[in-house]
């Protein structure tokens, strides 16, 4: 059984994955107009990836024999300064979400829900794979700067990783 509070962060952080899953497609659909195929494709991809994330905590919650509220989702910005504010912008929000990720095993703990603190483990080894894809995508943007063709390169190797995922 969940504490209220317990039940009240796994609900606020759906919100987050959400809120994730839409800001990807927003930063996707901007690279699209923008000629950046191959980014785009790769941050669709992992707009899917955030509505998993979320469905995992719908189904360990109803597991539990709690019921997930499905969160209303904040209209996030359409339109980016460039490729690499975009990139920028998806890693600053993940660093948002491995803090929440990482307040909700700290309650988790105090709480002594060692399954929810179980449970989180998974997203905290997640969060830590997912910062790293943004900053490493955010490096190779600086090393070529605002060169065409290297970006060309950049845009698609990101295009290529989704079809070897
Ligand atoms: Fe759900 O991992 Fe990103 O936000």
């Amino acid at each position: 059984m969940l504490s209220k509070k317990i039940e009240k962060g796994l609900n606020e952080q759906i919100g987050l994955e959400a809120y994730s899953s839409s800001y990807y497609m927003a930063i996707a659909t901007w690279c699209a107009a923008n000629g950046y195929n191959g980014i785009a494709k790769y941050l669709y991809h992992h707009s899917d990836e955030e509505r998993e994330h979320m469905l995992k905590i719908y189904s360990y919650m109803n597991e539990a024999g709690a019921q997930a509220i499905t969160p209303k989702i904040d209209k996030p910005p359409a339109e980016q300064k460039s490729v690499r504010a975009g990139i920028q912008a998806a890693l600053k929000h993940e660093m948002k979400v491995t803090a929440s990720i990482n307040s909700l095993a700290d309650v988790s703990m105090k709480e002594k829900d060692y399954t929810t603190f179980n449970f989180l483990q998974w997203f905290i080894k997640e969060q830590l794979e997912e910062e790293n894809q943004f900053r490493s995508i955010l490096s190779k943007i600086d090393l070529v700067g605002t060169d065409s063709k290297g970006l060309y390169m950049i845009d698609k190797e990101m295009g290529k990783k989704v079809d070897n995922s």
